[in-house]
């Protein structure tokens, strides 16, 4: 094979627009994704869906970045704790660099059932911690038999369980209730959510390896009823992220809580917890701690701050003077949640032959819970029709497949994209395009954002509307 050329990081930066060609780097290799920025409609989703995020025309050459550079640009801020972050998809609209937390564009984000790792979203509250995998241990504690186990002792000794479940930050769509009235946090828009496919150990079975049992239960002094998590990811204190959730979660045959090292098939990204996350389906995101350094069954909660005093549901009449985060509980399982991805808030549609418009996006429920309906209203929600429910990634439909089977109940984890084609009202006019979604237990979305309002921002799930103005 001929050897392949080196770019140097000047010339890749070079190359930062669509006249130029967008380049990135991307596990060694350099890749000029400027027809997939373009976002033409249809053909990134076909292309997405053959061959992941880079466009097969987009691809430059494999090769390796000069290692020089790369020393160089380690070197840059020694001093910077960020300085050992990865790079980043530059699709991904960043709310904040440091630490880094960012969501795909919506378009990108309704498109593809599972979320390419490059472009799902990422909440980072401290620096990526660099784990050298060959020494990497993950302690357990707080059963009969501790356990110490390596990389090679999870995906040897226990036996490699696959889920699809999608991940829901407790923020998503803060920028909503910011705009009624100031909330603290991350301005998420509405894609810090997406599915991937995770696979690893059952934490189930880790935990019986470590003698996890009826008698355990007794030695444990019958009390224990929360399994604890500890990252590897720490402030200049030496504080770790933490969180903690039910016992009954971590142990039940059907919660299929994992400690996953892959995602999508591949090892977890740098940004997604490798070598090791915890992935606890249908259970907000901050429970699903990444660089997993500690697993403690134990009595109590985890004592962190993000499981005590944060990611807690308040009364819109609450304020910070007279909050009391021990009055209220952690969230865990998220109510039911839906938006549109497709056409954009702001969008202008111009009338096409059949004076349709299709609206596409996404519908979840925590807990397991299966959305069994999505309503979409093309006049502010005064008449609705139901959009189809995509099941799965739709692979088989075009050629008239059978759909795959549904979830086991209580075992919903994965989102389901949705569609529907609705025909736009006549003349030159403004429309508010408004979804809700219902889960099999019948919660619905509240219709609006202020009776749910609360001063953290977080369980932001009232019917989404985009006003998009349409022309002839
Ligand atoms: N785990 C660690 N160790 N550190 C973190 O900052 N953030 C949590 C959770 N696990 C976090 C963590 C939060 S709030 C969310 S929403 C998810 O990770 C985000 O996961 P993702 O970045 O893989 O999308
Ligand atoms: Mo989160």
């Amino acid at each position: 094979e001929p050897a392949l050329p080196v770019f140097s990081q000047a010339e890749v930066s070079k190359h930062g627009s669509l006249e130029a060609g967008v380049w990135v780097t991307f596990r060694g290799g350099v890749y000029d994704i400027g027809e997939f920025v373009a976002m033409h409609p249809g053909g990134t989703r076909s292309c997405w869906r053959r061959e992941g995020p880079w466009s097969p025309s987009g691809r430059l050459c494999e090769l390796e970045m000069d290692p020089e550079d790369q020393a160089r640009q380690r070197a840059v801020e020694p001093s910077d704790p960020y300085s050992g972050d990865p790079q980043r998809h530059p699709v991904l609209r960043v709310n904040s660099a440091k630490p880094f937390n960012a969501e795909p564009p919506p378009s990108l984000l309704g498109d593809s059932y599972i979320t390419p790792s490059a472009i799902f979203f990422k909440r980072n509250h401290l620096p990526v911690p660099r784990v050298d995998p060959a020494s990497y241990r993950l302690r357990v504690e707080g059963l009969p038999r501790p356990l110490s186990l390596s990389l090679a002792d999870l995906k040897g000794r226990f036996p490699k369980h696959t889920v699809t479940a999608t991940l829901q930050c407790a923020g998503n769509r803060r920028s909503e209730m910011n705009a009624v009235k100031q909330v603290k946090g991350l301005n998420w828009g509405i894609a810090a959510i997406g599915n991937a496919t995770w696979s690893g150990a059952l934490l189930r079975d880790v935990l019986r390896e470590g003698g996890w049992g009826p008698e355990a239960a007794a030695v444990a002094g019958g009390g224990a009823r929360h399994v604890q998590f500890e990252g590897l990811d720490a402030d200049a204190s030496g504080t770790t992220y933490g969180a903690s959730i039910p016992l009954n979660k971590a142990l039940s045959e059907e919660g299929d809580v994992l400690l996953a090292y892959q995602m999508n098939g591949e090892d977890l990204p740098a940004d997604h917890g490798y070598p090791l996350r915890v992935v606890v389906p249908g259970t907000v995101g901050a429970r699903n701690v990444k660089w997993l350094g500690k697993v403690i069954v134990s009595r109590e909660e985890s004592a962190s701050h993000w499981q005590q005093n944060d990611y807690k549901g308040f009364s819109p009449g609450t304020d910070w003077d007279t909050v009391d985060f021990k009055s209220a509980p952690a969230i865990q399982e998220l109510p039911v949640q839906s938006a549109i991805t497709q056409p954009a808030d702001g969008a202008v549609l111009e009338r096409d032959a059949d004076g349709e418009v299709t609206v596409r996006g996404y519908a979840w429920s925590g807990g397991g819970r299966e959305v069994v309906r999505v309503d979409v209203s093309l006049d502010g929600g005064k008449t609705w029709q139901v959009a189809r429910l995509r099941e799965g990634d739709g692979e088989g439909e075009e050629q008239g497949e059978a759909p795959p089977p549904p979830p086991p109940p209580g075992r919903a984890w994965a989102w389901k994209l949705w569609e529907v084609g609705a025909p736009l009202p006549p003349g030159e006019q403004q429309v508010e395009i408004v979804c809700k979604a219902v889960d099999n237990s019948y919660n619905m979305q509240p219709d609006s954002v202020a009776p749910i309002w609360n001063l953290r921002g977080v369980l932001s799930n009232a019917w989404h509307r985009v006003r998009v103005t349409v022309r002839e």
